[in-house]
């Protein structure tokens, strides 16, 4: 780190530092005098540098947030594809490409994302990108089988990344230049690796036994090590490549391609401390008496730890030319930003009477991609194979595939009737992914991130089906913790996909949609809903950062009859806000229908039903069971903190009118948890419908009434909650 931060990295280079490596990454900043003393002394602590560099909660300029091992790799090479869209489309044009540098523990490899995003960088021609394997062969449990380096170097070869391999330090070079030099270095080269780190944790002393021992008395050799004290001889022997400046410098000065590069820097865990190299060194910490002594090796005097260049031997001076001289620092913090682009009022779509969400949201995008707007123009949408299912087949017809090279679609040029238009070209709006949902969304920071990262906004827009949010949950959280803006359209949704496979179901979703942070959820039954939604999504993803953030949009195949309504600035509001009344419940109404979603008709029909003998029933349709539930406790912190005493929340004024014994029924294809919470809002009682168990194939129908979601269980429901003649039901097929 100390070789790129002072000497190798340009402004324009971006870097992912695995997790741990965080206090390292705080110090060079506070070097630089971008982090504060008061935060370091406050390490891990409340608001102090954190544990893991982090782009929203640390204040020294951290490119990537890191934390979840393998998802900071992987971004650094989605960040690359993005650098290479954005310079494809003629913008930052004034920008010197950057290179997206992550350093990367060897067990943090294991990482299924990293091997998932290596094939997706070779399918685009990956460039500029560089990882730094800190080879020092331990994990945090154990340490890792011997010739690991074997394979990761036939791998990354295999994708098309050149690798070098930093494996001496000068030290050690410089002995096997010795006589008797090759024999030591057969030795090191020939220890396994538990040997290795042991007698790196045992000291001088030990390895001489053991040289002594295994090699014999071999007369130039034997010199060779008898030359040295066991504190020269441990000296040389921990002199790995990943260790020595030189080496390093030497290593990343090499490489004058922009093609991807792994070096594998060789290690020795905890190098320089009393417990280097020990197997269980991981979370170590050092005594008070070993600290006390590590301290006066390195020539700090007590009181003098956070002095800048204590114990160097530079003057002040030198060391302050030295660090404002660093390429890297040259233009301060290197945190861009972009105008916003224009949303206009209303997105547009062609109705038609009968339509499900999912035609709905690819009719808005076809509508984007005839027009000619700003906003068009920066939308990129990607999809993990599923383009065509999830109804984004005429926003790619329109705005074709993006790759750095003209490939046309065969089939189209062979004259072969086909319904899609799959040309590639660098001016391409659409990155088509293999399967592999963690890439989406890798792809989503990295692309969410391009405002603050290349300095031009895009609006990322990714399609899936809604289960399969499950698969890249982690690289979904990690994009929104790191406040990159995407919006996610998850369909076909809960059991609607129904007779097409009862593995698709999706039950935990709105649940996600809900506990994400970051990410605003919505679920629209109608498309006029949905394009109101995606209007305010796509201004929503453009705000300040602790205002916007990414919209999460979950619809459905399944058809339903479309409102024939105006839209009014009221409706818009409480759609945005997630509710308005779709009947509006009279003075003494005895039970409210609230339903979410797909399942609308059923709560249209159980309130028909409904009204033939209870009264004043009302219909409240739930747009973003998210945005309500999050504005109501928003509305109560503030009360308590008595900041806004008067201040209701949108589904506090929406039941405000209730009386206080009507009875709710909540209803979504989804778990029932997602709404019943509506009864804490005012105290009213509850039925909660919903999805509580998986896997069952069949028609909509059947399993509506096998889930308990038709309109029968919700008249029972209702009836469970209120008094009175027996409400009539409705007529099943047989
Ligand atoms: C996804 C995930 N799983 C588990 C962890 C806990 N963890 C932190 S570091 C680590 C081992 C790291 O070993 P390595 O990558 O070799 O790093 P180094 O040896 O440099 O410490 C583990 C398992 C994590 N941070 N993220
Ligand atoms: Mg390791």
């Amino acid at each position: 780190m100390s070789a790129l931060y002072f000497s190798v990295l340009r402004p324009q280079d971006r870097v992912a530092v695995k997790p741990h490596a965080s206090p390292v990454f705080h110090a060079i900043q506070y070097l630089f005098g971008h982090q504060t003393r008061e935060k370091l002394e406050n390490f891990r602590g409340f608001k102090g540098a954190q544990s893991y560099p982090s782009r929203t909660k640390d204040v020294d300029d951290v490119d990537f947030s890191t934390g979840s091992v393998g998802l900071g790799v992987a971004q650094t090479l989605f960040a690359s594809l993005v650098q290479d869209y954005v310079k494809a489309h003629g913008w930052a044009k004034n920008r010197p490409e950057g290179r997206m540098i992550a350093l990367v523990g060897d067990a943090e490899m294991d990482e299924g994302n990293i091997f998932e995003a290596l094939l997706e960088g070779w399918k685009h021609g990956l460039r500029n990108t560089w990882w730094v394997v800190d080879y020092n062969r331990q994990s945090l449990d154990a340490v890792v089988r011997e010739g690991l380096w074997e394979k990761f170097e036939s791998m990354f070869r295999n994708f098309g990344w050149d690798v070098v391999i930093v494996k001496y330090g000068r030290l050690m070079r410089e002995a096997f230049a010795e006589p008797g030099g090759e024999a030591l270095r057969k030795w090191i080269d020939a220890c396994p690796n538990q040997l290795y780190a042991a007698l790196c944790f045992q000291g001088g002393a030990a390895f001489r036994k053991h040289l002594r021992d295994e090699i014999g008395d071999q007369g130039s050799v034997t010199q060779l090590i008898e030359r040295r004290s066991d504190e020269e001889l441990l000296a040389l022997m921990s002199n790995l490549g990943g260790h020595d400046m030189a080496s390093m410098c030497e290593a990343f000065e090499s490489i004058d391609h922009d093609r991807p590069v792994c070096f594998i820097a060789y290690t020795i865990k905890g190098v320089g401390l009393p417990f280097q190299g020990h197997k269980d060194n991981h979370a170590g910490l050092m005594t008070v008496a070993q600290m006390e002594k590590w301290r006066g090796t390195q020539n700090i005097r007590p009181g003098h730890e956070w002095d800048k260049f204590e114990g160097l031997s530079q003057t002040p001076a030198e060391l302050e030319a030295y660090l404002a001289s660093a390429p890297f620092n040259r233009e301060g913090r290197r945190r861009l930003s972009a105008p916003e682009i224009a949303v206009p009022e209303r997105l547009a779509f062609s109705p038609s009477p009968q339509m499900s969400t999912q035609q709905g949201f690819g009719l808005v995008l076809n509508e984007l991609a005839r027009g000619d707007s700003a906003l068009a123009e920066r939308i990129v949408t990607a999809s993990p194979d599923v383009t065509v299912s999830t109804n984004l087949g005429a926003w790619v017809n329109r705005r074709g595939l993006f790759a750095r090279a003209e490939k046309a679609d065969l089939f189209r040029s062979e004259k072969i009737p086909s319904t899609f238009n799959w040309d590639a070209s660098p001016k391409g709006q659409h990155i088509e992914l293999g399967i592999a949902e963690m890439n989406l969304f890798i792809l989503m920071s990295a692309l969410g991130l391009s405002h603050a990262i290349n300095g031009e906004r895009l609006l990322p827009v990714a399609t899936l089906y809604d289960p399969f949010i499950e698969r890249g949950l982690d690289a979904l959280n990690y994009a929104c913790y790191q406040d990159a803006r995407f919006m996610v359209a998850a369909t076909p949704s809960g059991i609607t996909l129904a007779p097409e496979g009862g593995a698709h179901q999706s039950i935990a979703t709105p649940l996600i949609g809900m506990a994400q942070d970051g990410l605003s959820s919505f679920e629209p039954a109608f498309v006029d809903e949905l394009a109101v939604i995606m209007g305010w999504g796509f201004r929503h993803m453009q705000r300040e950062a602790g205002e916007g953030g990414s919209v999460y949009l979950r619809l459905t195949t399944r058809t339903l009859e479309q409102p024939q309504r105006i839209m009014t600035p009221d409706l818009e509001t409480g759609i945005t806000e997630g509710a308005y009344w779709l009947r509006k419940p009279g003075p003494n109404a005895e039970v409210v229908i609230a339903y979410t979603g797909a399942v609308a008709p059923e709560a249209i029909e159980a309130v028909g039903l409904l009204g033939e003998s209870r009264r004043d029933i009302g219909l409240l349709a739930i747009t973003s069971a998210d945005r309500l539930h999050a504005g109501w406790t928003a509305a109560r912190k503030l009360r308590r903190d008595r900041r806004g005493v008067a201040h209701l929340s949108h589904i506090e004024k929406l039941l405000a009118p209730l009386p206080r014994d009507c009875g709710l029924v909540s209803v979504i294809d989804g778990h029932p948890a997602t709404l019943a919470w509506l009864g804490g809002v005012r105290g009213h009682r509850v039925e909660a419908l919903g999805v509580e168990h998986f896997g069952q194939t069949g028609t909509i129908d059947d399993l509506y009434r096998h889930h308990g979601l038709d309109a029968n269980a919700i008249i029972d429901a209702a009836e469970s909650l209120t008094s009175g003649a027996p409400v009539r039901h409705r007529k099943l097929a047989v």
